[in-house]
């Protein structure tokens, strides 16, 4: 007994692993095992020596199973022990370096102009880009015959062969969107259309796609002074300094009266800064709405008045953040995006840092 306790003893201590832990057992302590025959032998035996060899074997069966347990428990320790080794972890290495996306200067400004806009209550108004004619042009008091309509360099949609209703055309301004939403719920409006604008014209200062914002404004009394006010407490937000404009005289069939506005501004090195200086840069078109277009959009002029303007994002969002090339705003080179665009987390404020 002896020396079967020895050999089992230490056959279990040195097993590699539990498959051949489990074969030790099978061999020991199995149904078939030695120590289960050598029980099965005790039968035989005279009731003196059943005496000592019974609880002989009955500790030696639980020796052997705690050798066993205490060796399977050991087993898995080491393997623990081991994966801990292979999958150790220094959490305090720095984060990973990821590419991280930018807000593109138009979608910023877009925001900014959007932020203080309603600011002053005005709601966001949306409408398609491929336009029914009218909408783009006749509602807008520019006829067919109309030189505006050849000077706009307008894209036209494509019609079959045999179909004489006049095309559908890539709108060439937001104004569209505007009579629309006039249509759709009348005066008093207080609305700003901000979106992609289309002009079959390419070069250094002109892209075939680009953005405006026009604004709208219809009540009883709104006058020219209100215009004046809404804009130059919209440049001053957007410039974040006190930005003086000026007013001239002009000409736009959808307004009458119609004027061009210049912000004050200093050139200094061939760069532009604006709110300083005697210098002026146009960047917006305006007026007090012509009655034939209210009347186009269902608002009796008799009635109800009010200013439009309109302005291009691009070439404002050029001026704020000091970017040379409108092209280049386009050409989805992602130096130039990392360079000029802003951080997802860079919300615009309704004053730009005063
Ligand atoms: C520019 C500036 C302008 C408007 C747009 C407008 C919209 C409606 C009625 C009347 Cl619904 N006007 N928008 C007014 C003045 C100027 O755009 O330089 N455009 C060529």
């Amino acid at each position: 007994m002896q020396e079967l306790r020895d050999k089992y003893i230490q056959a279990i201590g040195s097993a590699a692993d539990e498959a051949a832990l489990e074969e030790l057992r099978v061999q020991a302590v199995g149904k078939k095992g030695e120590i289960s025959l050598k029980m099965r032998e005790l039968g035989k035996m005279t009731p003196e020596e059943r005496q000592t060899a019974g609880p002989a074997l009955n500790a030696l069966k639980d020796e052997i199973n705690s050798a066993l347990a205490a060796k399977k428990t050991a087993l898995a320790d080491a393997a623990l022990d081991e994966r801990l080794q292979a999958e150790w972890l220094d959490v305090t290495l720095p984060g990973r370096d990821r590419r991280v996306g930018s807000i593109h200067p138009v979608s910023q400004v877009w925001e900014e102009c959007t932020a203080i806009f309603a600011d002053m209550g005005f709601a966001v108004a949306e409408g398609p880009q491929v336009e029914d004619d009218w909408y783009n042009f006749d509602a807008l008091n520019i006829p067919g015959h109309h030189p505006a309509r050849a000077e706009m360099d307008t894209f036209y949609m494509h019609r079959a062969a045999g179909d004489d209703r006049p095309p559908h055309v890539l709108r060439t301004h937001t104004s569209p969107v505007q009579i629309r939403a006039m249509q759709a719920q009348g005066a008093p409006i207080r609305v700003i259309a901000p979106g992609r604008v289309y002009r079959a014209d390419y070069d250094q200062t002109h892209t075939p796609m680009f953005h405006q914002v026009e604004g709208l404004a219809i009540d009883r009394d709104i006058s020219m002074a209100n215009l004046k006010w809404v804009l130059e407490e919209f440049f001053s937000a957007y410039f974040g300094t006190k930005v003086k404009t000026r007013f001239r005289a002009s000409h736009f069939p959808f307004t009458e009266p119609s004027a061009e506005v210049d912000i004050q501004c200093s050139w200094e090195g061939g760069t532009v800064k604006v709110g300083e200086g005697d210098d002026w840069l146009e960047v917006l078109g305006s007026g007090m709405v012509h009655p034939k277009v209210l009347e186009a959009a269902g608002v009796d002029p008799s009635q109800w008045q009010g200013f439009a303007f309109g302005m291009g994002i691009d070439r404002i969002a050029m001026l704020k953040y000091g970017i040379p090339d409108l092209r280049a705003f386009f050409d989805s080179d992602l130096r130039w995006l990392r360079h000029y665009g802003f951080s997802a987390l860079q919300v615009p404020t309704l004053r730009g840092g005063i």
